[in-house]
């Protein structure tokens, strides 16, 4: 086998390499204090990367975290105020307590805004179409040369091709965490391949995922169990980013994540309804409402309201990953 194997949802994808991390690794190995089953050299192609998002019970996936870490990306930041507020995990990487360096992936790729590789990529690619150097490199040479440093990029490159009238996606990781990071990683790159592929006016081709150590860390192996003996069905067709989305938008949506992490407002399902954004946009707010309602109301229940104008998949997700805040009836 010289190519990739192929799968339409992530859903697969992602069972198949827990399977083979699980059940047949090629090493077991320990490195900066964690013991772990690897496998080196494991891709995959998506055939269609807007199903994304694994709906797996076991895997309790945080849908707001995922689209909160493609958000924080977009706006080429590496601040802990934001990504901290989803993910306190994450302050542990911080050296300095205040900034993400190697995770960061932001900064990287988006910033400055107008001269940023992803928009040197995006131009190369609208005057030379079937150019194979719209390459944007992530970790940088020497960076894993302090043995201090606890956050070391594991992405290298993310390159954008367009073949076929429409935008492929090529993802080069180092390293890649086979049940935690695996499903952040393929969110974020899928959907940045999706707002890249708008920006192109192409279509959206596949997506594929490359990555040199795939490796399933011991303590996780119970999870991994747990989510591979879970009997499923992958999600159905994802939703489209719609047409007309531009850095405007994301900008919009910016706006009101950092009006809702700190709880200056709060929405109700006929307030979001009523934003100037597309009802795709006002799915990513509503999310960013739950958690908000969550993270600062934690006593009381998510409302009724916002939780019903969720679309299924993001009901249902929310529901498995915090069932301790739904309203009575529906825990
Ligand atoms: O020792 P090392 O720097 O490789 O530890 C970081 C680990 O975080 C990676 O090996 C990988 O398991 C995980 N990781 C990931 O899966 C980290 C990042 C941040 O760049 C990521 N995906 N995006």
């Amino acid at each position: 086998m010289l190519r990739p194997a192929v799968f339409a949802a992530f859903h697969d994808a992602y069972r198949a390499v827990l399977d083979l991390v699980a059940a047949t690794p090629q090493y077991t190995i320990s490195s900066r204090g964690n013991r772990s089953r690897e496998v080196l050299n494991v891709s995959f192609t998506l055939t269609d990367p807007r199903r994304r998002t694994p709906a797996l019970a076991a895997r309790r996936t945080n849908i707001v975290f995922n689209l909160a870490e493609a958000l924080w990306y977009l706006a080429g930041r590496d601040d802990l105020d934001m990504i901290g507020y989803y993910a306190p995990r994450l302050r542990s990487l911080a050296a300095d307590g205040a900034r993400l360096t190697g995770t960061a992936y932001g900064p990287r790729l988006f910033a400055p805004r107008g001269r940023s590789q992803f928009d040197h990529a995006i131009q190369l690619l609208a005057a030379d179409p079937d150019s194979k150097r719209a390459a944007m490199t992530i970790m940088r040479p020497f960076e894993f040369t302090d043995p201090g440093n606890p956050d070391v990029a594991c992405t290298l490159a993310v390159q954008f091709l367009i073949r076929g009238g429409r935008l492929h996606t090529v993802v080069f990781m180092r390293g890649n965490d086979a049940l935690l990071g695996l499903v952040c990683d393929v969110f974020s790159f899928t959907f940045i391949a999706e707002f890249a592929a708008l920006q192109l006016g192409v279509p959206l081709g596949t997506y594929t995922h490359h990555v040199a150590s795939m490796h399933l860390n011991i303590p996780d192996l119970p999870q991994a169990h747990a989510i591979l003996t879970e009997p499923t069905a992958p999600p159905a067709a994802g939703e489209a980013m719609p047409t007309g989305t531009t850095w405007r938008t994301v900008q919009e949506v910016l706006r009101w994540e950092e009006e809702l992490r700190n709880n200056r407002r709060a929405l109700s399902a006929a307030d979001t309804v009523a934003l100037p954004l597309k009802p795709y946009w006002q799915q990513v707010v509503l999310l960013l409402e739950v958690y908000r309602q969550i993270t600062h109301q934690p006593d009381r229940p998510v409302t009724a309201d916002v939780l019903a104008a969720l679309t299924p998949l993001h009901r249902w997700l929310v529901t498995c990953r915090w069932p301790g805040h739904l309203p009575t009836g529906q825990e």
